[in-house]
């Protein structure tokens, strides 16, 4: 079963970068808690359950019989890698879905960027400056000050 802690946390971190882009710093601060979520499913979490195994085993070859208590220690805690790598795509799967397709306005997110961008004046109109002026973003002679400029 694919981690559904894992897909919360690349649903986040990919609307933060479709929302404020990659370069905003809420961005790093996503990605580090969503690495850190998805460590903790494949590490601690997964070793926790494999120790409760262990434990509830213990348990029941010493106290066969005489139970000392009723309830079995949860067993199912964490994730494999697969199923933390599963998670980390589904989320970021829906949530690229969500902003291309499904939102609440209808809206593209990706154009509305991408039009923004161009928009310079922001008169809801590209004019043939901003679409030249916009484009020349993409050349590889453009310096890097002028292209960080670009937030789409
Ligand atoms: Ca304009």
């Amino acid at each position: 079963m694919p981690s559904s802690h894992s897909a919360l946390c690349t649903a986040l971190t990919t609307s933060v970068a479709i929302c404020h882009g990659i370069a905003d710093s809420l961005f790093p601060v996503c990605l580090g808690f969503s690495l850190i979520v998805m460590y903790d499913a494949i590490g601690v979490r997964r070793h926790a359950g494999m120790q409760a195994a262990v434990l509830n085993m213990i348990l029941e070859d010493l106290f066969q019989g005489h139970p000392i208590s009723q309830r079995k220690l949860k067993e199912l805690l964490g994730h494999t890698p697969s199923q933390v790598f599963a998670g980390a795509m589904l989320g970021v799967v829906e949530e690229l879905q969500l902003a291309l397709f499904r939102n609440s306005k209808n809206r593209n997110l990706f154009l509305d960027r991408m039009f923004d961008a161009f928009d310079v004046n922001r008169n809801g109109q590209i004019d043939f400056g901003e679409f030249v002026r916009s484009l020349a973003i993409f050349h590889p002679k453009t310096p890097q000050e002028t292209k960080a400029t670009c937030k789409i």
